[in-house]
């Protein structure tokens, strides 16, 4: 199992800007408490399983309890504290993320979503328009790991939203109506990075992927 969640947690590895390694500590640390949470949460239950099951409670007698306020109290100031440390480790870079439209890039792309494809524009380039698993290929988009690309994220105005997900580049942007989402790429690693939509938008909402080349 350590094995499997270490090898997810290394699939970012896309960008070498701090902003991203930010995002993968975020992650791993959301990950980790959860784990832990899951553990000592099972460990406990089968403590208690066993410990109050019915013959040992019928033959030695053992009270069952009910209530605890300490406890109660107990659980909602640690999970509220918890919430809090996150919120705030978490606020700093989100904002970040949501002013990347203040940043030059080299390279503007529009990415606009669908039912259900992306059409895509990178620069002066033409679209990319919407191909998908149906017609056996996938939007190709090519970037150069020299340069740097902000991304103008929106969809279709009488559609629904998307979600434009590259998992190994760590960032997932809503594709809202009406709406743009800026995300700011730079130190690009060549490679190639997947693209699929992560926001339900209908029957054909499994078939919009997309492909991002860095060469
Ligand atoms: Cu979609």
């Amino acid at each position: 199992m350590g094995f499997l969640i270490s090898m997810t947690i290394k699939n970012v590895s896309g960008a070498q800007d701090p902003y991203y390694r930010t995002f993968q500590y975020l992650f791993d640390l959301q990950l980790w408490i959860s784990i832990f949470l899951l553990v000592a949460l099972l460990i406990t239950s089968f403590y208690l399983m066993i410990k109050y099951r019915a013959s040992n409670t019928e033959s030695k007698h053992v009270k069952n309890k009910f209530h605890s306020s300490n406890l109660e109290i107990l659980w909602t100031v640690l999970a509220t504290i918890l919430a809090l440390w996150l919120f705030f480790l978490t606020i700093g870079p989100v904002t970040t993320f949501a002013k990347a439209n203040n940043k030059h890039a080299d390279v503007i792309v529009k990415v606009r979503g669908y039912q259900f494809y992306w059409n895509i524009t990178v620069g002066d380039q033409p679209w990319v328009t919407g191909v998908n698993f149906t017609t056996g290929a996938y939007n190709k988009i090519v970037f150069d790991h020299t340069k740097t690309y902000l991304l103008e994220i929106t969809a279709d105005v009488a559609g629904v939203i998307h979600s434009f997900y590259v998992p190994k580049l760590g960032f997932k942007a809503d594709a809202v109506p009406g709406h743009t989402n800026y995300v700011y790429l730079s130190n690009l690693v060549p490679g190639v990075y997947d693209v699929t939509c992560a926001e339900f938008c209908g029957a054909g909402h499994y078939n919009m992927p997309a492909r991002i080349t860095v060469i």
